[in-house]
């Protein structure tokens, strides 16, 4: 019978083959065109990151000069697993019914919730899988809520728009998702909704939250938001969070 190996917490490290060996499988690209050099390349760039005993098991000529690359490699380091903490939305997660329900008892009338995808921003898809009817992944979205006046406002929405929006449909709360976060696009586009909201006064009587791929809770909250939703959340998720802080 194969012995299986106790985990220590406190120094945890990747494995492949076996635990502990540090194994690391690393993809990335380089403006060079494929060929040994292009490998060669590679192998130093990841030893120089740390890894050992690189080797490069996969490249993929781009085209124009580029490579991409597999790279398999062995890293030294380790985490304290037991001294992590990571800040997250604390609440307890009700169902679509419960939420419904919650609605009924607590709130007695409709919550009326905003969504856009903000700025130059064009991906839909997470805030639809958040808000339309059909959902995703099988959890329904927050137009198919009882109790809940949802608007999906869809992307590329002005900041200045959706507080118009907030403002003419009274929100309870706002909904954001960012999903571009390259040269950190987000956070400046992030920010500015919030100083628009306080410019109008009216920050504090809306729950403000933002969603997207590179969001994080904590992330949210440093921006001024009250709550952030990263990947593999769903309408429940946040229709929970507005229900509770509501009646807070
Ligand atoms: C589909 C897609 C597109 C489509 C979008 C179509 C559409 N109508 O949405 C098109 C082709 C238009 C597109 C364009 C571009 N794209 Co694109 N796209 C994607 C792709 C393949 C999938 C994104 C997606 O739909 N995910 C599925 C949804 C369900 O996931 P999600 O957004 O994370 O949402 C979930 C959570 O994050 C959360 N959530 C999200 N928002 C919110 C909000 C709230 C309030 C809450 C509670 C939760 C929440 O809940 C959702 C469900 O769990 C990704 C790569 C990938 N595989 O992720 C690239 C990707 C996002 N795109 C990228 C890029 C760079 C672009 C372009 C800039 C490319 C270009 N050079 O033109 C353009 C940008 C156009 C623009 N102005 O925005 C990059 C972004 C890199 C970065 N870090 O910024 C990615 C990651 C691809 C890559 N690896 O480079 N794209």
């Amino acid at each position: 019978m194969t012995e299986v190996q106790k985990v220590d917490l406190t120094k945890v490290k990747p494995y492949g083959d076996t635990m502990n060996d540090g194994m690391v499988q690393l993809g990335f690209s380089l403006p060079v065109p494929a060929g040994d050099e292009a490998s060669e390349a590679a192998r130093q760039l990841a030893r120089k990151m740390g890894f050992e005993e690189p080797s490069v098991v996969y490249t993929k000529d781009l085209g124009e000069g580029y490579t991409y690359f597999v790279v398999y490699g062995k890293t030294p380091y380790t985490v304290d697993y037991t001294k992590i903490e990571v800040p997250k939305v604390e609440i307890d997660v009700m169902d679509r019914g419960e939420i419904e329900q919650y609605i009924k008892d607590n709130i007695k009338r409709d919550v009326v919730i905003i969504g856009a995808c903000t700025g130059t921003d064009a991906h839909t898809v997470g805030i639809d899988a958040i808000m339309n009817m059909k959902g995703y992944a099988g959890h329904f979205g927050l137009e198919r809520y009882e109790g809940v006046e949802a608007y999906n406002l869809g992307s590329q929405v002005p900041n200045e728009e959706l507080v118009a929006k907030a403002i003419e449909l009274n929100a309870d709360a706002i909904l954001v998702s960012q999903v571009v976060t390259q040269k950190d696009v987000h956070i400046p586009n992030l920010t500015e909704l919030v100083e628009l909201l306080e410019a109008e006064g009216i920050r504090d009587k809306i729950i403000l939250c933002c969603g997207g791929p590179r969001v994080s809770h904590e992330l949210a909250k440093e921006l001024g938001y009250d709550a952030g939703f990263g990947p593999g959340s769903y309408a429940e998720d946040v229709a929970s969070f507005i229900v509770t802080e509501m009646t807070k």
